[in-house]
């Protein structure tokens, strides 16, 4: 068991249920795009090692599965990291031939203003039956014959750039079970679908900024928006890609996506069926939309934020309320004698390539405190820094990052500076305040990671 009860506390809220909350009508939005799926918004947060990891095909070794990355209930069973917990049983209920799960999923991670231990995806599939073809002759006229069914947005509205082959030999191969002909229409079908989800949301982007009367570059509707196709890896999907946007200058990944290992249908007992599956971040999604400069909003229960969503009005710019001081503090320790340098926060099951810039910040209260009855972990990891800051400071504390790593030449030892940013998004913390949070943050480092304050 490694998840604080801070974490745990996040577990009832379902902000992606809640109404007029942006998460929501994120979600909605994506959900018109898909009309005839099956859309799964319910389903609890806890599940197996199993369901999380060994269905899907990670390796027992993946980083994914560390300590450090991942929260466990108990040895097996953990807070998902990703919907994609779900696709084997989504699969193996067979309900419907596309379906969508939107869900909170929890990772040990950096803390900053698009990183939060809690965020929202959305996981889609969809497959086909070879022994129904609806009337065609093969598996990819069918394909394609759905294909033709998503709306095609002419180059002047979306600029699309894929320079990868759909298959290739070494970096993205094609599985035994698929025909290339098979993968062709499927990947087609996933990337049209998802390239009108992006035209869908940022086209209201646009028009949320414009109505503003500070239009975002980038904005102005006569110009096409510019997304982007790259080649990736998962281990449950093959062919995979990413899709990225550009937005304000920046290449944003938006999503992961790929082609369904096939074992894992044929595990669910649907081997008869093939597809695609895609994953994506609601959060940096509704962030694009709504011009949100730091994901600590999402989690604020203040009229001043979720005031300004939805009632029946068209998608607007967020409005931030006045940007309260931030407060800059540092702490600096030596590592126990045992440890490796300091190690940078990992993601499972992998790394955004970039990240939602914001440039304000504006929620949420201080949290309760762990007990620290904690036993001393013999290897430091960058993640417990942040899980600690969290614990302490709750979301008073925006950012927290490396800025310094020594190692004494004659001894060996090492020793790290991090840089706290305190900053409320609904007032202006006190100096006693933030002195107390940072001292308190000091002691329980000094006393959970036996670490030597310098
Ligand atoms: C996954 O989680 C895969 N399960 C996605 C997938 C599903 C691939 C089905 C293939 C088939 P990844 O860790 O890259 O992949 O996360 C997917 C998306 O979630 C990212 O593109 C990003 O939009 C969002 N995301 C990831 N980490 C964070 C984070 N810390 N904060 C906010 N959003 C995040
Ligand atoms: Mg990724």
């Amino acid at each position: 068991m490694n998840t604080p009860s801070t974490i745990l506390a996040a577990i009832p809220r379902r902000l992606h249920l809640q109404q007029d909350h942006p998460l929501a009508i994120t979600r909605q939005l994506i959900e018109s795009r898909f009309p005839d799926y099956k859309y799964h918004n319910d389903l609890f947060p806890v599940v197996t090692v199993g369901q999380n990891f060994d269905s899907l095909g990670f390796p027992p070794d993946h980083v994914g599965r560390n300590r450090t990355d991942t929260y466990y209930i108990n040895k097996e069973t953990v807070l998902r990291t990703h919907t994609s917990a779900h696709q084997a049983d989504t699969f193996r209920a067979n309900e419907s031939a596309g379906y969508l799960i939107s869900a909170d999923v929890y990772r040990r991670d950096a803390i900053d203003r698009s990183h939060y231990p809690v965020f929202h995806q959305m996981e889609g599939a969809r497959t086909w039956d070879r022994n129904d073809l609806g009337g065609h002759s093969t598996l990819e006229e069918a394909i394609w014959a759905n294909v033709a069914k998503i709306p095609k947005h002419p180059p002047s509205v979306i600029e699309v750039e894929d320079p990868n082959p759909t298959i290739h030999p070494e970096r993205n191969p094609l599985q035994a079970t698929h025909s290339a002909a098979e993968v062709e229409a499927m990947a087609a079908h996933l990337k049209r679908s998802l390239e009108d989800v992006v035209v869908t949301i940022f086209t209201a982007a646009r028009n949320a900024a414009a109505s503003s009367g500070t239009p975002l570059s980038q904005s102005d509707s006569s110009e096409p928006l510019k997304v982007r196709w790259v080649e990736a890896y998962f281990p449950f999907t093959s062919p995979s890609w990413e899709l990225e946007v550009l937005w304000q200058g920046d290449w944003l990944e938006v999503l992961g996506c790929g082609i369904v290992q096939q074992h894992i249908l044929d595990n669910a007992g649907v081997s008869n069926r093939l597809g695609w599956a895609f994953g994506l971040g609601l959060e940096r999604i509704a962030m694009l939309l709504y011009s949100i400069p730091d994901i600590r909003l999402f989690w604020s229960t203040d009229e001043r934020f979720l005031g300004q969503f939805g009632k029946g009005r068209d998608i607007k710019k967020f409005t931030p309320f006045s940007k309260f001081p931030a407060c800059f503090k540092d702490v600096s320790f030596w590592l126990p004698a045992s440890a490796p340098s300091a190690s940078p926060p990992t993601q499972s099951p992998s790394e955004p390539s970039t990240t939602a810039t914001t440039t304000t910040s504006p929620a949420g209260g201080l949290t309760p405190t762990e007990s620290s009855s904690h036993t001393v972990p013999n290897t430091f990891h960058e993640n417990d820094v942040m899980e600690i800051a969290r614990e302490v400071c709750g979301d008073l504390i925006e950012d927290v990052r490396l800025v310094d790593q020594f190692e004494h030449p004659k001894t060996g030892r090492k020793s790290v500076c991090y840089r706290c940013n305190y900053r409320s998004l609904e007032r202006t913390l006190t100096n006693e305040e933030t002195n107390e949070l940072h001292e308190k943050f000091r002691e329980e480092l000094m006393g959970r990671l036996g670490v030597v304050l310098r």
